[in-house]
């Protein structure tokens, strides 16, 4: 049996204030985009079910073009594989915290062929293929009572499907740092990959492999806190249970560059302007349409201020985002493990946490982010 095993779409995903020519946000047509493309190979590879682990929608109550499209696609997607089932949780982001709003994921059960389950930990019987499907969305995870899991020892193939973050040797050995917060945690003690055919996860963003048959698929689009940490392909997994080996599918998504890192000490502006520039004439093809990051380390804001902004201002309008991160000189060294890994500064440590934060209609989001950072940037300085 072959399994298509789908994760964090984060549908209505939202980024940068610019839009296209139909006035759709640019980064939430990306995030469609390549959900589309998945949607399409997808039904290429002919799978015998689909799995989708959850936060399929970046919000709980998604934009109605995000609406609209998952609809579309999840139709075109029962319609070009009859009688193929698919089975999708609900993640953190797409679980309402209040019952009363009710979970738009139950749209979803209006299509023939789909099965979705958004609270309670359930069996979902797949009589055609003779599988079970063992659901654990994100609430009956964040619950405090021990969910049980257990296959059903009826059935031929047994998987399980959870939304959370798995805790472990073996998992934080390979999850090295956080890109989603407000998950649930899971211990693999009570997983037991052993017992089940295929462990299908979602919530973390980067393609993992935990056992050969327990994976994260990872992100179809870069839409964590800090999409920095997402280097490497999106896409989705293939399973195959009687070969015991999944296959990784890459999805095309926007193009993003990470500049190597500058060193500002003892550069003058002129001169950090000229390294600048250098660093972005120096992208394959040039920054336009393109997410870019530039860090330089170790730069007094008064360096920063005395910049050729004008000339930045332009890259800024050719790129679809170009975030030049001028940091000030660190002031207290953080103590390393030797691991090879770079922690987050203390700085992307708060912006990630608030923007984590749910949303509060009386919160302009970026400037609280902007002013925390502000503060602790002061607070080194004082030190
Ligand atoms: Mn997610």
């Amino acid at each position: 049996m072959r399994i298509a095993h789908l994760a964090d779409l984060h549908l209505g995903f939202r980024a940068y204030h610019r839009v296209t020519p139909r006035g759709i946000n640019v980064r939430e047509a990306d995030v469609a985009d390549a959900f589309r493309r998945a949607v399409a190979r997808v039904c290429d590879l002919r799978p015998d079910m689909v799995l989708v682990a959850g936060d399929i929608f970046h919000t709980v109550r998604p934009s109605n073009t995000s609406i609209a499209e998952a609809f579309r696609q999840f139709s075109i997607l029962t319609e070009r594989l009859p009688g193929v089932p698919v089975v999708m949780i609900a993640g953190n982001h797409d679980s309402p915290r209040s019952s009363d709003t009710g979970n738009i994921l139950r749209l979803f059960c209006e299509i023939p062929g789909i099965r979705v389950v958004t609270e309670e930990c359930s069996h979902v019987r797949l009589e055609s293929i003779d599988t079970s499907v063992m659901c654990m969305p994100h609430n009956a995870l964040a619950c405090d009572h021990e969910a049980s899991m257990d296959p059903d020892p009826a059935s031929a193939n047994n998987i399980l499907m959870l939304h959370g973050t798995v805790s472990g040797s073996v998992a934080e050995q390979k999850m090295r740092y956080v890109t989603e917060y407000g998950g649930a945690m899971v211990a693999d003690t009570s997983i037991g990959p052993e017992r089940w055919s295929y462990v299908a996860l979602g919530h973390y963003h980067l393609v993992t492999e935990l056992a050969p048959n327990m994976w994260y698929a990872g992100a179809m689009e870069r839409t964590s806190t800090n999409i920095w940490m997402e280097t490497g392909e999106k896409g989705f997994l293939v399973y195959d249970t009687e070969r015991r080996a999944a296959e990784f599918h890459p999805v095309e998504t926007r193009s993003t560059v990470d500049l190597p890192r500058l060193e500002g000490r003892g550069l003058s502006a002129a001169e950090l302007d000229e390294r600048i520039r250098a660093a972005v004439e120096s992208v394959p093809g040039g920054i336009a349409a393109r997410i870019v990051r530039l860090v330089i380390t170790d730069v007094p804001r008064n360096l920063v201020r005395e910049l050729n902004h004008r000339r930045i201002r332009e890259w800024k309008a050719e790129a679809l985002h170009f975030h030049l991160d001028a940091r000030p000189p660190e002031v207290r060294r953080r103590i390393g493990s030797g691991a090879p890994i770079r922690r987050q500064t203390l700085q992307e440590q708060v912006a990630a946490y608030l923007r984590s934060w749910p949303q509060n209609p009386g919160i302009e989001r970026e400037r609280l982010v902007e002013l925390a950072t502000t503060y602790v940037d002061r607070a080194g300085e004082a030190v």
